[in-house]
């Protein structure tokens, strides 16, 4: 384990980072800001009272009024300079991911990287928000759809990641022709209080409504509040299978829109004619990469018999020398967990694990440091799908368990209740298309030769059963924005009525 930065190192970091972005971080007691690195606090922050949320949501609302009159392609121009500005900004915003989240360096840069993705996506999404003609069955007319502005989107996010999971839902919003009010984690306060700076930036360069953006950054009764609030369109909530199950009743119960986006249990099938090489590369990245704190972290590893001991004898082997420590250090690949409570998870989750008979065979000890929750990511081999396996525990535990038949393995796979990301590794062509077929993985992520995290922003994002059924980022996500107007224009003289009823 390598030394630890101070927490006056990591204050002066953070704050040379907001300085650089510009934000004048509201000082105060109510909340505070703190890092994983070293699990203290940083500043303390004054928060969003329930009235000025409130006030939030009204002030977004009127400004949705002028947004969405607003030609598309005028408003991918706010998102192309938010892309900028990013760019401009991408080192001191990673900087702020690693202080507050604990990713490593790498990761952190690709996180801002997504959001640049993201925002040039929406860019050329502006000019293609596409509805149809569809063929009308009476003559003379003209059947058509049109995609709408939709309202506020409420926008809920969880820490581990505090900056992107926003950016898919506010470039997306944005170029929609919505306005966006965004309770983040009250774990990284400083990566929000950044990305809505830079979005303000953005909005002032280009000249749109200040009040398209408001950050609430309070607890979860201001969460609450943006929930029921029906001024509140769309609320998207990314987080776990809990806080969905909260959320949903109440905004169904306002007749509004939800896209949830919950918790994975995500597995990776290993057949025995898979590169074993390239599987291992794929497996350590999605299972202790990010501290194993990804909704798409490989939690589940379904390998056939034949290969299970020499596979798994080889990951132990790379476990063993996985550097954990200071993100900020060269080299480290696995930072801290978040706080000690997930620390204490992980192993409530390993006793259990044991408990049904499970084995370690790699890692699974906290490591003896003042201050932050390090651990070392753990390997169990199970002998069966137990209760424990079958929940996700947000820490790096990667539980193997092995099959003789294809059927076997993918029924194991889908015996879990969430559905977010998969994987099968194998060189079987046969194999591989079965398992993207219709009875085959369930989720919503479903990837060959690779592992079951990481996804490029061009596809949809998101996953079923317990997952929620959302889809965020690409594809036609875009869609969960908007309301869609079907269109009947007669152009005839003649009122023809349809499936040919005659009435007057
Ligand atoms: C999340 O963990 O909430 O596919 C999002 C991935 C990333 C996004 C993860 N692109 O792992």
């Amino acid at each position: 384990m390598t030394d630890l930065p101070t927490t006056q190192q990591l204050r002066d970091r953070a704050r040379a980072a907001l300085d650089r972005i510009g934000v004048t971080v509201p000082e105060g007691d109510d909340l505070h800001a703190r890092s994983p690195i070293t699990g203290e606090r940083l500043f303390g922050l004054r928060a969003t009272t329930a009235e000025q949320a409130g006030q939030a949501i009204g002030e977004a609302a009127e400004a949705f009024r002028t947004w969405r009159v607003t030609p598309p392609p005028a408003r991918g121009d706010l998102v192309r300079t938010l892309g900028e500005l990013l760019r401009t900004h991408k080192s001191d915003l990673a900087d702020l991911i690693t202080v507050e989240a604990g990713k490593i360096r790498s990761e952190a840069l690709g996180e801002v990287q997504e959001m640049i993705d993201i925002c040039e996506f929406a860019v050329g999404l502006s000019r293609q928000l596409y509805g149809r003609t569809i063929a009308s069955e009476r003559p003379g007319h003209r059947l058509a759809e049109t995609w709408h502005p939709l309202g506020v989107v409420g926008v809920i996010s969880a820490f581990n990641f505090p900056a992107a999971v926003w950016s898919w839902n506010t470039a997306v919003a944005l170029v929609c022709g919505d306005a966006v009010v965004w309770k983040p984690s009250e774990l990284t306060p400083l990566v929000s209080l950044a990305s809505s700076h830079l979005l303000d930036r953005a909005i002032e360069q280009a000249g749109a409504p200040r009040e398209l953006h408001r950050l609430l950054l309070a607890g979860s009764d201001v969460g609450a509040q943006l929930v029921d609030d029906p001024r509140v369109a769309l609320v998207s909530a990314t987080g776990s299978t809990r806080m969905g199950r909260e959320v949903a009743p109440r905004v169904a119960a306002r007749f509004g829109r939800v896209l949830l986006e919950l918790g994975g249990n995500n597995a990776t099938v290993v057949a025995p004619s898979a590169d074993l090489e390239l599987a291992l590369q794929g497996i350590v990245f999605a299972a202790a990469g990010t501290a194993g704190q990804r909704c798409t972290t490989l939690r589940r590893l379904i390998v056939h018999r034949d290969v299970a001991d020499q596979l798994v004898e080889r990951l132990a082997g790379v476990y063993g020398r996985l550097p954990i420590g200071d993100p900020f250090a060269e080299g480290t690949l696995v930072g801290p967990l978040i706080t000690d409570a997930a620390a204490d998870a992980m192993t409530a989750a390993l006793d259990r694990a044991q408990a049904d008979g499970g084995k370690i065979v790699a890692g699974g000890r906290r490591l003896d440091t003042a201050g932050g929750a390090y651990v070392e990511p753990a390997i169990v081999r199970m002998p069966r799908q137990s209760g424990v396996v079958r929940e996700e525990t947000f820490a790096p535990i990667l539980y193997v368990l092995t099959y003789d038949t294809f059927e076997e393995a993918v029924a194991l796979h889908n015996d879990v209740p969430q559905g977010l990301s998969s994987s099968i590794f194998t060189r079987d062509q046969q194999e591989a298309e079965r398992f993207l077929a219709a009875d085959g993985s369930d989720c919503g992520i479903a990837n060959v030769n690779i592992g079951t995290s990481g996804a490029e922003i061009g596809g949809a994002f998101g996953g079923e059963k317990e997952t929620g059924g959302g889809r965020e980022s690409g594809s036609d996500a875009w869609r969960a924005y908007m309301r869609r107007a079907t269109n009947t224009v007669n152009y005839s003289s003649t009122l023809a009525l349809a499936q040919n009823v005659s009435f007057l």
